[in-house]
């Protein structure tokens, strides 16, 4: 069964092609002592047999602290190992299919690009959405255009499921993005490619809570 309450606040999404070398755990394991509340592992290369090795070490190691792990792109391999969720964008698995096939046993995730994706993906039972990219970043090649705030807002005014801001997102920015009515703020680089994950999570974290507090 899929968790009911999920923390999305500081949200990770994993690249081991920006680790720097350092073991994908090794930054997981920093990125939560640091504040990250949900993990997201994403691995666009590697052969499926490491890919679910890699997924249970880590689900190991969040499971005993209560945080959820998300798996990118394959529903075969968020059931596989037991994850809590999977997270499809928009020329992944259509999200009505990924549903029949998990059932209430996965959250789905949606990429929302565009207002309309996000309405599409409310329409269709996705369990949050990522609202992506709210600025442009290196870190992913084939992004929409960004979003910006205004976009966020646009998207925040009309559906009600919980929101994640990502692209180009870091502890400067992380308020706006609470403040334009995300539930979190995913990142990739401000974290793995830290040269102290624990640190920077931490960072994040603090700008989160610090936007919540003056939030109306
Ligand atoms: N999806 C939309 S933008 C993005 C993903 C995976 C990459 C975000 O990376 P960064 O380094 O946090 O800008
Ligand atoms: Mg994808």
């Amino acid at each position: 069964m899929k968790p009911t309450a999920v923390d999305y606040s500081l949200y990770l999404v994993t690249d081991r092609g920006l680790a720097r070398g350092r073991p994908l755990l090794q930054i997981v394991a920093a990125a939560v002592r640091g504040g990250v509340s949900c993990v997201q592992l994403r691995e666009k290369t590697c052969a499926t047999r490491e890919f679910i090795e890699q997924a249970l070490a880590i689900k190991n190691f969040l499971h005993s602290r209560h945080i959820p792990l998300i798996i990118n792109d394959r529903v075969d391999v968020a059931l596989a190992v037991g994850a809590d969720g999977v997270h499809l964008g928009q020329t992944d698995m259509p999200l009505a299919m990924a549903r029949k096939i998990v059932g209430d046993s996965l959250l789905i995730g949606i990429s929302a690009e565009c207002l309309d994706d996000a309405l599409a993906a409310a329409k269709d039972g996705a369990d949050y959405l990522g609202v992506s990219p709210i600025y442009d970043t290196p870190t992913k090649a084939d992004t929409a255009p960004a979003l910006g705030l205004a976009g966020l807002q646009k998207i925040r005014k009309a559906v009600n499921l919980p929101l994640v801001g990502i692209g180009g997102l870091n502890a400067q920015n992380a308020a706006d993005v609470i403040r334009h009515g995300a539930d979190g703020v995913a990142v990739v680089s401000a974290i793995v490619a830290a040269d102290d994950p624990q640190a920077a999570a931490a960072r994040l974290r603090q700008a989160i809570e610090a936007a919540r507090d003056k939030t109306p």
